[in-house]
């Protein structure tokens, strides 16, 4: 890559012949570049890994491999990266000029070269090396915004759990899993109890810290890695427990209004509790072709519409 005009480039110069390259390497220093100087192709190749150049000035008629040859390898020599290469020959034939640009060249001079005509074609290749270097840059960067922002659309903003859409995605995924395994898969929902009260009584501020609160408590409770919480919406969240039978997941359920006991977090305006309380639907399957999402989902829907009528702060399956 070349640096912005009017500094200083790395150059190397390629030219079998001593007095045609000592003259051009005089022209480059007295402008102010930093020249590297190579015989011979195979020197040139060494020089240009270990120096990684900003510009090479390359002569076509050297003894054993010509510039084109060389030019060949240098492009090789770097996948995805880009040095500007100018070829200087005395031939200024089409068919000439025709290979050494098919050869990964970019400009090609006829020697003698005008020190005003080779300053020109330097900043014209600088101009698009940095268009170039603009170009790369902005596509990392556009890299790393997708990656963001795919990151963020599965993640509820207010408890960073995952969010509805990646509980979809998610129970679909595990749903296809356990019915390929044989296997048992657990599905929850649980709704917060009485928590328009908590809100109107505290205000949404401490609502949405209640929330939080209540979504650390879930995160907690997921004993296994393949265990996962996310927020369904509202004060409602999910819970996917792969690998779960009917009897695991009440254990779970257990163990969950005893978290919320033990965390207490007061909600004196709660007929059920002193305390924050959670009710549950639990839905337990070894799916077949038939157990859809959206039947799991009715499902706990289901229980949790009776875990609620039968007095909350309890779990039904
Ligand atoms: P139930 O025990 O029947 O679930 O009663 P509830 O009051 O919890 O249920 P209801 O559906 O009547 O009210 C839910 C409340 O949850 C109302 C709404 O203001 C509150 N809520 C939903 N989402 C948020 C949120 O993101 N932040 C806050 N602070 N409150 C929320
Ligand atoms: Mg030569
Ligand atoms: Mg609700
Ligand atoms: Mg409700
Ligand atoms: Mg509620």
């Amino acid at each position: 890559m070349l640096p912005s005009s009017h500094t200083q480039l790395t150059i190397l110069v390629v030219d079998d012949q001593n007095a045609a390259r000592v003259a051009l390497s005089a022209e480059l220093d007295q402008a102010g570049h930093r020249v590297i100087e190579a015989d011979s192709p195979d020197w040139a190749l060494e020089l240009f890994s270990r120096y990684r150049p900003d510009l090479v000035l390359l002569d076509v008629e050297m003894p054993g491999h010509d510039g084109f040859w060389t030019a060949r390898q240098m492009r090789a020599a770097e996948p995805g990266g880009w040095t500007p290469i100018i070829f200087l020959s005395k031939s200024g034939e089409d068919r000439a000029i025709w290979q050494g640009i098919e050869a990964g060249g970019d400009d090609y001079l006829v020697k003698p070269v005008s020190p005003v005509i080779l300053h020109a074609k330097l900043r014209a290749m600088q101009r698009l090396s940095q268009m170039r270097h603009r170009l790369v840059q902005l596509s990392d960067d556009l890299r790393a915004a997708n990656a963001q922002l795919q990151e963020l659309s599965h993640v509820d903003s207010l408890t960073g759990l995952m969010n509805r859409r990646a509980l979809d995605a998610r129970l679909q995924q595990e749903l296809d899993q356990a019915r390929r395994d044989g296997d048992a898969l657990t599905l929850v929902l649980c709704d917060v109890d009485h928590f328009k009260r908590y809100n109107d009584a505290r205000g949404h501020i401490e609502g949405d810290a209640c929330l939080r609160r209540v979504a650390q408590l879930l995160r907690e409770t997921c004993r296994r890695p393949s265990d996962c919480a996310g927020r369904y919406g509202g004060e409602e969240f999910a819970l996917i427990l792969p690998h779960t039978p009917r009897s695991g997941a009440m254990t779970y359920a257990r163990a969950l209004i005893r978290t919320m006991a033990l965390a207490h977090i007061p909600h004196p305006d709660s007929p059920v509790a002193a305390h924050i309380t959670l009710s549950g639907g639990i839905t337990t399957c070894t799916p077949d072709e038939s157990t859809t999402a959206e039947v799991l989902l009715m499902r706990a829907d289901d229980a949790l519409y009776n875990a609620k009528s039968y007095g909350r702060n309890r779990f039904f399956s």
